[in-house]
């Protein structure tokens, strides 16, 4: 089972934010009370992938955490001989993924791996989906990452991103975190909460504006970007090779 989160509810000297065993057992809540629209991507990147699959490749799921993507996509190929391959690099997230994915049953193979997506070699990919993780990648290297994505695609393939987004400016920025915070407050978390986990976050989470996902996409060959969804300061679009 698992609870509520309450991990920032009490005062405390705030650490960066890792995504250990306390984070894992209030993993769905937090996600659901955090990211607007949530659900509605992760059914729509399902959809997405069903669409894009092609029979005889490789679906990615980077940065899987509980699978919500994997589980969205495989139920969505109605393809040949598709594989997914869920890839995390936290040990508790993984260990969970792989006990929450033995209560569904598929054809459609699933190979939950511990691993770093800096050292994951991709290939004969029809999808690879990327749902808040690239912003956990440091700056320095996600053109590399993306760079290695395009690569590992074939041709038709897409790339599925969405990523907390950093407004244009300032004031673009400052009214994008604004409406953000209100809905978490609208979703029962306090002041002490949300300010706790901006500390939290703020080292090992760096966002990037829309322009920048969007030219860095454009600079490594995706020949379409189209932005399919956008509340606040969350932002999912998808890239086709
Ligand atoms: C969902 N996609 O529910 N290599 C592998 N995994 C990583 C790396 C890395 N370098 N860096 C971070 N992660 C999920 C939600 S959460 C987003 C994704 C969030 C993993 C990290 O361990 C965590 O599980 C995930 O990326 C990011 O649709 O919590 O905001």
């Amino acid at each position: 089972m698992t609870g509520k989160d309450s991990i920032y509810a009490t005062e405390q000297e705030v650490r960066d934010f890792t995504f250990d065993a306390n984070v894992v057992e209030v993993f769905p809540d937090m996600i659901q009370r955090s990211v607007p629209g949530y659900a509605t991507i992760v059914s729509t990147m399902g959809k997405l992938a069903g669409q894009y699959a092609q029979s005889n490749s490789n679906l990615y799921d980077l940065g899987c955490s509980l699978g919500a993507v994997t589980l969205s996509m495989r139920r969505n190929i109605d393809k040949e001989n598709c594989r997914i391959i869920a890839v995390d690099n936290s040990q508790p997230m993984v260990e969970r993924c792989q006990m929450h994915l033995k209560g569904f049953k598929s054809d459609v193979p699933v190979d939950v791996q511990l691993g770093d997506i800096n050292e994951l070699e991709i290939s004969n990919a029809s999808v690879v989906a990327m749902n808040f993780t690239l912003q956990f990648i440091p700056q320095a290297q996600r053109d590399a990452v993306l760079e290695k994505i395009y690569q590992g695609l074939k041709p038709g393939g897409v790339l599925l991103l969405s990523e907390k987004i950093k407004g244009e400016n300032d004031i673009k920025d400052n009214l994008l975190i604004d409406l953000h915070h209100d809905f978490k407050r609208h979703n029962g978390y306090s002041e002490l909460e949300i300010s706790q986990k901006r500390t939290a976050i703020e080292n090992v989470m760096r966002t990037d504006s829309l322009s920048t996902h969007k030219n860095r996409l454009e600079q490594i060959g995706f020949a379409h970007t189209q932005v399919w969804y956008q509340c606040f300061n969350f932002c999912s679009l998808v890239a086709i090779k």
